[in-house]
């Protein structure tokens, strides 16, 4: 008999793409900064934090800046994504995230949200979909990134259920190594060569079902 209980979804690059707005804004900070920022290299910054990403770009840069730029900085990016993301609308949920979801909740499931984002309840607003989750911990919520499996860890309290008892469905590398840090089952979402330590990888939650969940 399986123990699942609870269902811990990732944000991007598991129920939306939002990795594309990410990009169009980071390419264009960096651009006014004078480099180029690639696709390879927004590719490095999945499920990682706001902050931490911008630290990145600038070193990829080779450009140093005080603690007050840096926040002037992120904060401009980050108006040009959300301008972006304010635009969204339920088509932008990718296949079979929200039918998968609905599945999770006619069985009993519990479901949370477990993300790096700090604009998550937009996205999930603009995209019809916040209801669906008990619990959204996001980049409000949490001080330490992952792979520390603090976000996931709040969202199995927030459930009222004991990690052992929780799958979490992540694309990021750090995202799997978060959730088994917690004690928690992981589906990866992307390729099994990338997300090798999950107990399973899938292409997308239009390749998720319930035997596959209880199966783990
Ligand atoms: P924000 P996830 C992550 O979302 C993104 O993958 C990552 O690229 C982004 O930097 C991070 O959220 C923070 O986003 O700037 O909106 O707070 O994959 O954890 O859902
Ligand atoms: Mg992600």
């Amino acid at each position: 008999m399986s123990t699942i209980k609870a269902c811990i979804f990732d944000l991007d690059g598991v129920i939306v793409d939002t990795a594309v707005y990410h990009y169009k804004a980071w390419k264009r900070l960096a651009n006014e900064l004078g480099f180029d920022f690639t696709e390879e290299d927004n590719e490095k910054l999945k499920g990682v934090s706001r902050t931490r990403s911008l630290e990145l770009i600038l070193q990829w840069g080779g450009i140093t800046k005080t603690d007050a730029e840096k926040e002037e900085l992120a904060t401009r990016k980050n108006t040009w994504y959300v301008d972006m993301i304010s635009k969204m609308t339920p088509a932008e949920v990718l296949p079979g995230a929200k039918e998968f979801l609905e599945l999770c909740i006619s069985a009993g499931l519990k479901t949370a949200l477990g993300s790096a984002s700090k604009n998550s309840g937009m996205i999930l607003e603009k995209t019809g979909i916040a209801h669906l989750f008990d619990v959204v911990i996001d980049g409000n919520k949490v001080s330490k990134p992952k792979p520390d499996p603090e976000v996931f860890l709040k969202g199995a309290e927030g459930l009222h259920e004991a990690p052992e008892n929780c799958v979490v469905f992540e694309d990021a590398i750090a995202g799997v190594e978060a959730a088994i840090a917690g004690g928690m089952k992981a589906v990866g979402i992307g390729s099994p060569k990338v997300l090798y330590e999950a107990n399973l990888v899938v292409s997308g939650l239009n390749e998720m079902s319930l035997k596959k969940l209880y199966a783990l």
